[in-house]
């Protein structure tokens, strides 16, 4: 186990063993926030699953708990899947998740906190009365999950959505009901996407289109948009769309039907899954959680003893400037864990180039960092690369006119290992530049047993603005955030020689033509707590 512990994460939440997958039910209460996850105690590989605990001041230092929900009734035998916590007005706190039988039946069931004066809701009852909901006439019995946090309707009831297909087409389900035992089936859908296959982990909620301030799940305002996301089950992606949501016809509308959920725009370009928001009414904001799963092979993990991590919970907002998508940034907290700082400032950085950046050990960084690419090249520079897409190019070793240019991570002093992580501008014959942002793993291990893709995406720069990118390197786990977070892209890679103090932080131009500036900041990044459960610790 030790010979492989360099892989494990130092400051993203892990539980101490076994495998991890969903985010579940986050929920602030009593100055805790909540975090329970998917979790297999008895090995690192998918299975037994139960609901793991953990409780947390601030999102980045962890206690364990006791598994909250485990499969102990007929309803649950065969696993305690997704769901999600709605938090009542009245104090209440309603859990809602998939149990599925022997039979590999879904349903729906009910557990409240067995003390609700315990902040740290260590014990959690199963309602008497469960299964609250099994699939309705037409839905297949595999196809039947993942129930959301509630929301508040107009006509005083609480409503949910459950994610489903119709043969290839993805849908989410609708039931109201006014105490979380009986529900009604409201018969049309909050959104349907022909092509899109099974909905995993629907998320709903809504967004200022006015301010920075985020919402809790019912609020409904002139002033705000609404978001569907879903988990598409056959690609293993998260998509989103942002649109207008009509209470009264129970009906979402995507603002731009060809960028519908599961067609447009992804939370993050990288491997990233069946995330959940929360609102923390402490902070005013929306909260994301995201499961980052392993891409070496499950032998590694059973050796290891351990498998997946959770993404730093993101603050979603609108971007208020482009109107048509979200940003994410990591919550303000990790910025605690940031010790010494290095600052390189205007590092000219010419074509077919390498600058090494000296900040000692480069394994738990925290990055921010800004290029300009020089204009006199951008403008001379006929047409270039129209087609490109970070996927299907040639990664960091494919020169163009302008770029590939941005970091190496987690790279060795003699580049035998690198995670390129950059930016890539295409010229069109009318002159329109469009940015991408892609992270390459194909040179980032010498390790054979692991995939090794490109990852990223077209990401809008706006007049006048700088390309810019926030990135977060933890060991195994590296993390992108572009454009103040318009794009996102968190992935697993794993050196083996590009590894404690010997991980080195590059700059890099591939480009033919231009050179750039870049300006960059580094911080050192200290260890979260993550520690076993000590009850006394909390009073
Ligand atoms: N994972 C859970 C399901 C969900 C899937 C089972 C998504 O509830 O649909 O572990 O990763």
């Amino acid at each position: 186990n030790s010979m492989l512990s360099w892989q494990r994460t130092a400051y993203h939440f892990q539980p101490e063993k076994n495998w991890m997958n969903d985010p579940n039910g986050p929920l602030y209460y009593k100055g805790w926030y909540h975090f329970f996850y998917q979790y297999n105690p008895e090995a690192a590989v998918w299975g037994n699953i139960v609901w793991g605990h953990a409780v947390s001041r601030d999102m980045i230092h962890w206690m364990h708990l006791p598994v909250a929900l485990a499969p102990d009734q007929w309803y649950d035998k065969g696993g305690c899947f997704t769901g999600s916590a709605t938090v009542l007005p009245d104090g209440q706190v309603i859990m809602l998740y998939t149990g599925v039988t022997r039979d590999k039946v879904q349903l729906q069931n009910l557990a409240v906190p067995a003390d609700l004066n315990d902040p740290l809701l260590v014990n959690w009852v199963k309602y008497s009365g469960n299964p609250i909901l099994a699939p309705p006439p037409g839905v297949g019995d595999t196809d039947f999950r993942d129930p959301t946090t509630a929301w508040f309707t107009s006509e005083g009831k609480w409503r949910i959505a459950i994610g489903s297909k119709l043969n290839t087409t993805g849908i989410s389900l609708i039931y109201d009901t006014k105490d979380f035992k009986t529900y009604e089936l409201y018969d049309g859908l909050l959104s349907a996407v022909a092509g899109t296959g099974m909905w995993e982990c629907v998320d709903f909620y809504p967004v200022s289109t006015t301010s920075e301030i985020g919402l809790d799940t019912s609020v409904i305002r002139p002033d705000v948009k609404h978001v569907v996301k879903t988990s598409l089950d056959d690609v293993q992606t998260d998509y989103y769309t942002v649109g207008t949501y009509n209470d009264k016809k129970v009906k979402f509308e995507a603002d731009n039907p060809e960028i519908d959920v599961g067609i447009g725009l992804r939370y993050d370009y990288g491997k990233f899954y069946a995330s959940k928001t929360f609102y923390d009414p402490s902070k005013e904001r929306r909260v994301l959680w995201g499961w980052i799963r392993e891409l070496d092979s499950e032998f590694a993990d059973i050796k290891k003893g351990w498998a997946s991590v959770q993404a730093i919970p993101r603050t979603i907002l609108l971007d208020r400037k482009t109107g048509t998508n979200l940003l994410q940034w990591p919550v303000e907290e990790i910025e605690n864990l940031r010790l010494t700082s290095n600052e390189f400032e205007n590092v000219k950085v010419n074509p077919g180039s390498v600058v090494p950046l000296d900040v000692g050990t480069a394994t738990q960084l925290d990055i921010v960092a800004e290029f300009e690419i020089d204009k006199e090249a951008l403008e001379k520079t006929t047409q270039s690369n129209v087609e490109f897409s970070c996927s299907e190019s040639g990664g960091a070793a494919q020169r163009g006119a302008l770029g590939p240019f941005g970091l190496l991570v987690l790279a060795d002093e003699i580049l035998s290992e690198r995670t390129p992580v950059y930016f890539y501008i295409t010229k069109g014959s009318n002159g329109h530049l469009k940015t991408f942002y892609c992270t390459d793993q194909t040179r980032s291990s010498v390790a054979t047993d692991v995939t090794k893709q490109i990852f990223g995406s077209y990401v809008p720069v706006l007049k006048d603005e700088k390309l810019s990118v926030r990135v977060l390197v933890d060991h195994s786990t590296l993390e992108s955030f572009v454009q103040g977070g318009r794009t996102c892209t968190a992935t697993r890679v794993y050196p083996t020689k590009a590894i404690y103090g010997a991980a080195r932080l590059f700059l890099f131009n591939n480009g033919t033509e231009a050179s750039v500036s870049a300006s960059v900041k580094i911080w050192q990044m200290n260890s979260a707590f993550i520690r076993p459960f000590h009850p006394e610790e909390t009073h």
